[in-house]
């Protein structure tokens, strides 16, 4: 027997995480478990803590069968899997890892937004598969420095890719729900500001208020041949919309972290060549993942000992 409290952990997490949680927790591990009704039947009425990753979240029905619950944490700052509703009703905090990763993932939209000007996987498959030496110089690619940046959702994460995106001379644009005190060109919706950028960068949180917030129609605004990036959550972009515009080359470019029905995404991706294709890998470094597996046990430890949540999602 142990009066360590049961945390249920159902994405799956670094060994560091799980060791440094084991000690002052018990730790169920949900994400291994073959028959997972079964392991919540048998686990769900001692389970007091949730520890979840961003694409795995927790619904109504796992919750419903944990009715001890005290508190979900998620290794993310994005919660959209999250039900949030069926948290609040019951009033379980929630907490997410905001913060720490912001940099990183604006790293990676600058990374996709340059591999996609310049069509730097193209030209290391030209130098690699030895069409250098049987044909000679690759194709021109597009310049990036000094293209109009249009991004989706200014919060942190959008605010630290315009940072970036400033040292490339490009001017900036943005769309939310709101006009911020920020010297960069506001549009309400990604519909208005479409027409007036050569790339867009999806920063917006996912969730039901977002679902294809980067629809056809604002993809068929864009000029012919701008290039889209998505650091966000596939369910904001309209994906068919995406696929027929890369068909057509109203796209000519995309860099893609993130996708509907992840890891199983759609095979027809991996068909075109200037695409940019990612694993839902922008917060995925050594550091940046420590500093979230430590926060998230950091929220939970708070919990356990009766002190303020360092980042409770509203
Ligand atoms: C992670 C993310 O890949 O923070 C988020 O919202 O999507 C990413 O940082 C993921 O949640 C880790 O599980």
């Amino acid at each position: 027997m142990t009066d360590k409290p049961a945390v249920l952990v159902i994405g799956h997490l670094p060994q560091r995480d799980l060791d440094a949680m084991a000690r002052r927790f018990t730790v169920l591990e949900y994400f291994s478990a073959a028959d997972k009704p079964a392991f919540l039947a048998k686990h769900g009425a001692s389970v007091r803590f949730v520890s979840t990753r961003g694409e795995t979240g927790i619904n109504a029905e796992q919750l419903a069968a944990l009715p001890n619950l005290e508190i979900v944490a998620c290794y993310a700052v994005g919660t959209d899997m999250v039900d949030l509703a069926a948290c609040r009703a019951r009033k379980i905090p929630v907490t997410n890892t905001a913060g720490v990763l912001t940099d990183e993932v604006a790293d990676m939209a600058l990374a996709l937004l340059l591999s996609a000007f310049r069509q730097i996987p193209a030209g290391d498959a030209w130098v690699r598969g030895g069409d250098w030496a049987a044909k000679g110089s690759m194709a021109l690619q597009r310049r990036m420095y000094g293209k109009r940046l249009g991004i989706v959702g200014l919060g942190a994460i959008g605010r630290a890719v315009a940072k970036r995106a400033e040292g490339f001379a490009m001017p900036i644009a943005y769309s939310g729900r709101s006009k911020q005190d920020i010297p960069y060109a506001y549009y309400p919706d990604p519909l208005a500001m479409a027409p007036h950028v050569d790339a867009l960068v999806v920063c917006a949180a996912g969730g039901p208020a977002t679902r294809n917030l980067v629809s056809a129609a604002v993809i068929a605004a864009l000029p012919k041949g701008a290039i889209l990036v998505n650091v966000a959550r596939g369910t904001v972009v309209e994906e068919a919309a995406v696929i027929a515009a890369l068909r057509s080359g109203q796209l000519g470019a995309a860099g893609l972290d993130v996708f509907l029905n992840e890891p199983a995404i759609d095979p027809v991706f991996a068909g075109f060549p200037n695409v940019v294709l990612q694993p839902h890998a922008a917060s995925a470094t050594y550091e940046t993942r420590g500093a979230m597996g430590d926060l998230m046990l950091a929220n939970m430890e708070a919990w356990l000992d009766g002190r303020p949540l360092l980042t409770p999602v509203a």
